[in-house]
């Protein structure tokens, strides 16, 4: 008996887990280029700081609510997500260090740092996310994070670290970063627009509208037929 609850309570404890590592850091900017080639958030100014930003992308088939998770970096909580952060599954979540982020970025949720700013070091840092009671994901990089673009997974999502530069991932075609979607600019696969979803809610009616008379139809003939074998 003792034997079966330590299992299930493994068993519990390593589904909790999995649930959690669907959370990923996808991309980091820490060092936005000079001039307007840097203005990532789109608001028009560069900006060492407002236009750093971090890329995180729920990796799981269910949405995952991150409502009051922290985003740190080696210094400090950076940014507390705040009520209602519900990731879609495979869609993201961009946190800017702050400005007027302007555009689409992938229909994926936009936030700016609660804290002012994210205060990502050129020359290296290491980004985490908690839940409060432990990590959950992780991601560091060096000097590599000074060279005016942003860091990425490579291939986006599934690639593993070490993050690359932006710029050098396949299909980027030399973009320098990529807040909201993948390096090679296509839209993250869960972050459907309403649309798409609106095109999906018009096909029942016209599936019935089809259906339900050829339904009365067979169900005419089959009772006539049992009449006539009567
Ligand atoms: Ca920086
Ligand atoms: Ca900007
Ligand atoms: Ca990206």
């Amino acid at each position: 008996m003792k034997k079966t609850i330590i299992v299930i309570f493994v068993v519990l404890l390593t589904l909790v887990l999995s649930a959690n590592a669907d959370i990923i850091i996808n991309e980091i900017l820490a060092d936005p280029a000079a001039g307007l080639g840097g203005d990532a958030n789109g608001d028009g100014t560069r900006d060492s700081y407002d236009d750093e930003f971090i890329e995180i992308v729920n990796t799981g088939a269910e949405e995952k609510d991150i409502s009051g998770w922290a985003l740190s970096d080696s210094a400090d909580v950076r940014h507390v997500f705040p009520v209602g952060t519900i990731i879609p599954a495979d869609c993201a979540v961009v946190v800017f260090g702050g400005g007027s982020p302007a555009g689409d970025f992938g229909q994926v949720l936009v936030q700016t740092s609660s804290t002012g700013s994210l205060g990502l070091n050129n020359g290296g840092d290491t980004v985490t996310i908690g839940d409060g009671l432990s990590v959950l994901s992780i991601a560091s990089f060096g000097s590599d994070g000074g060279f005016d673009q942003s860091l990425t997974l490579y291939p986006d999502i599934i690639g593993l670290l070490p993050l690359v530069k932006h710029s050098t991932a396949m299909g980027s075609e030399g973009r320098l970063f990529s807040p909201g979607t993948k390096s090679d600019g296509t839209m993250f696969s869960g972050c459907i627009d309403e649309g798409q979803d609106g095109d999906e809610e018009e096909e029942i009616p016209e599936f019935n509208a089809v259906a339900i008379p050829l339904m009365i139809l067979i169900s005419g003939i089959y009772m006539a037929m049992k009449r006539r074998n009567q």
